[in-house]
């Protein structure tokens, strides 16, 4: 797919070289650590791409404003307008985006799909408008049994197919729908790209990436979770050889992670002396406390300091930690608690789709240090 990907054109506003190329139809664009650097936000020209199906045709964001989404589940059921959400009190979060997946790559028992290994994530700021006060405007919810927010996606479904196998359509508990979801229409301050969900998307902070429904069609309070099988049997944590069921959990808040992006990462040599490693961590809806960073794979442990803004609990934060550097190879590794006091362990709970890796060994950088620059 990668050659061809590259023959394509790129998604609008993505640089090539800052990515790992896994698909080209539907996209798979990951982040190289290079790229993600220690940024607290992640630009547009960087941030990875996962599509279930191929993008939806440009002409639905020619005229962004009038992009209508059904809201149901409400005492008054209705459509509303990009134009009309604009004016709801408008907000902006920063929050990161991180594909289920990411981290497959280092799963011994070598899951199916892309092999993410670090960069199937980005941090964001998103402006938008809660989906409360949406469901507010509609005048609250029609009944109390309602128990999820259901969001559905737009994409035009291949014929013959069976929509409740294709269709992208996620809920979440309606108690996390009211407290922060978000309907979005910008990203970094600019409208949201095609690419990203635009014209309108579904923001679930803290939340792993499949719950941020793209090009949302359709919002709903439902009794019941989608039926679709994104929902039902796919994206469930479930041991290996098992199939999807609803009792498996289904991939919602994002544990603690942390990684480092460089020096020296995606094979750029580094020269010997003083250096200061750096990388980003997070953890869902919980913020970070503290980062520590080992070189010799885990047996002691420095804190890294963390630095620049705290731009909420579901952002991330860089790190930053000096250090003297010998000429050689090196593994670091890095591993993140959060404020209520969890931490990376040292391996991943196997489970048969590759999801949520958050082990802090499988995430080390191996450098090359050189006694002069080529
Ligand atoms: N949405 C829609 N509509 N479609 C699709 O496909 N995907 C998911 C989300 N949403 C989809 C949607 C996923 S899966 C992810 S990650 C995300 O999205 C991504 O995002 P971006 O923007 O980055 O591309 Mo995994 O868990």
């Amino acid at each position: 797919a990668s050659a061809q990907a590259m023959e394509r054109a790129m998604p609008t506003g993505k640089l090539a070289s800052n990515f790992h190329i896994h698909n080209d139809m539907p996209w798979a664009l990951e982040a190289r650590r290079s790229a993600l650097g220690l940024a607290p936000i992640t630009p547009q020209s960087a941030f990875f791409v996962r599509n279930n199906l191929p993008t939806p045709d440009e002409s639905i964001i020619a005229n962004r404003d009038a992009w209508s989404i059904e809201v149901a589940g409400v005492a008054n059921t209705g459509r509303i307008t990009l134009a009309e959400l604009k004016t709801l009190p408008v907000r902006m979060e920063a929050a990161v985006l991180q594909c289920s997946g990411n981290g497959r790559a280092y799963f011994p028992h070598e899951p199916s799909g892309s092999q993410w290994a670090t960069g199937a994530a980005g941090c964001a700021i998103w402006t938008g408008v809660r989906v409360s006060d949406v469901i507010e405007h509609f005048g609250g919810a029609a009944a109390d049994e309602l128990a999820f927010l259901t969001a559905t996606g737009s994409e035009e479904l291949p014929d013959g197919v069976d929509p409740s196998q294709v269709v992208v359509e996620r809920s979440v508990p309606k108690a996390k729908g009211l407290q922060d979801c978000m309907l979005v229409w910008e990203m970094n301050g600019a409208p949201l790209p095609l690419v990203h969900g635009g014209p309108v998307r579904m923001l679930v902070p803290g939340y792993f990436g499949v719950n941020n429904v793209k090009w949302v069609k359709r919002i709903a309070l439902t009794e019941e979770e989608s039926g679709a099988s994104i929902q039902v049997s796919s994206y469930r944590f479930r041991d290996i050889g098992e199939s999807g069921r609803p009792e498996h959990p289904s991939m919602y808040r994002m544990p603690v992670k942390s990684w480092l992006n460089g020096p020296g990462a995606d094979d750029m040599p580094v020269l010997k002396g003083q250096a200061t490693l750096y990388g980003v961590a997070f953890s869902g809806e919980r913020g970070i406390d503290k980062v520590e960073v080992s070189v010799d794979e885990g047996q002691n442990w420095q804190e890294a300091e963390l630095i620049g803004p705290d731009l909420g609990p579901n952002a991330w934060r860089s790190f930053i930690l000096p250090m003297e550097l010998s000429a050689g190879r090196h593994r670091f590794v890095s591993r993140a608690t959060d404020i209520s006091g969890d931490t990376q362990s040292r391996d991943a709970i196997p489970n048969h789709r590759g999801y949520g890796h958050n082990g802090w060994y499988d995430h080390g950088l191996e450098i090359n240090v050189v006694d002069q620059l080529p």
